[in-house]
């Protein structure tokens, strides 16, 4: 069975293309999906226009001054294959299957395989969050969005996006941890666990703080869906949610990423059809530029 659809285009020199995971390296994938999605459908078509933008971007990124030519190589895997029955559930399990088909014999601790997903709706975190929990014990989970998605399923979809994170805590060891910022909508239950629970940061300072203290070998997977941002700046998303935040404030959390371990990400959620201006995909090939800069660190507090 072939895993992957291939024949995209390289999203960004020099990103090279590859059919399977490469060790040691950053590994973009691209899952195209919306079929849970309860608002504005769209983000089927995230990876394909994130790629397309991502060609005239500047590979230097002075935030980080760091330079994608110069990092040393990534890959792109292509997208993975969701299924054409039109029934979301199903066409999501076949590509769940297709990651498993593509991950299963790999220990991503062991052998340092990075993935950078590119949505899709937020319900492809999962495919990645439940690998990266199975093979990292003591994997802190850090989640930036507008939304809480805490809900025991939603609208008959047990892996809704809008369920997704409780999904992944069904999965949830004694190591690891979950961590929020930037959630502002959610029903009272949703607010009132993540107040028990501790997981909700609620100013950029106390964020900040948690993640400066983190140790520099506590691996550390970031799922961003681009709703985290204030829909007056990326209105291309389905569930915009206004009070949000703005790219500076990205850039100061992926700085103290760059000095932590991180070993994987994804940003889920652009629907590029919703903002005709082309802004929002051009956001978001920003924001996954950094990513991969900051994905390019080798876990002991140094990049490069
Ligand atoms: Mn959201």
């Amino acid at each position: 069975m072939d895993t992957l659809l291939h024949g995209t285009k390289n999203p960004y020199y020099p990103g090279l293309p590859a059919t399977s995971p490469q060790p040691g390296r950053v590994n973009i994938i691209g899952a195209g999906f919306d079929g849970t999605a309860c608002f504005r459908k769209g983000a089927r078509f995230g990876p394909a226009a994130i790629r397309r933008v991502a060609e005239d971007l500047e590979t230097y990124s002075p935030y980080l001054d760091l330079d994608l030519t110069e990092v040393g190589p990534f890959y792109d895997l292509g997208d993975l294959p969701f299924g054409a029955s039109g029934d979301g559930e199903a066409d999501w399990l076949a590509a769940d299957e297709a990651f498993a088909v593509l991950t299963d014999s790999l220990d991503l601790a062991g052998q340092g395989v990075k993935f950078l997903a590119l949505g899709g709706e937020h319900s492809i975190s999962y495919f990645f969050v439940t690998k990266y929990l199975r093979d990292f014990p003591d994997l802190l989970l850090l989640h930036l969005d507008a939304h809480a998605d805490l809900r025991d399923g939603y609208l008959g979809h047990h892996y809704s996006h809008a369920a997704i994170i409780r999904r992944c805590l069904d999965h949830f060891g004694p190591g690891h941890r979950l961590a929020q910022f930037g959630i502002r909508s959610g029903t009272r239950e949703e607010f009132t666990w993540m107040r028990e629970n501790g997981t909700r940061y609620d100013s950029l300072a106390e964020f900040s703080l948690f993640v400066e203290a983190l140790p520099p070998d506590r691996p550390v997977y970031l799922t961003l869906d681009l709703d985290f941002f204030d829909p007056a700046f990326l209105p291309g998303t389905g569930t915009p949610e206004a009070g949000g935040e703005d790219f500076l404030t990205f850039i100061k959390i992926v700085k103290l990423l760059q000095t932590k371990k991180l070993v994987g990400a994804d940003v889920v959620e652009l629907a590029p059809a919703i903002d005709p201006t082309g802004n929002s995909e051009v956001f978001a090939a920003k924001v996954v530029r950094e990513l991969i800069l900051a994905l390019h660190g080798e876990g002991t507090g140094h990049v490069g």
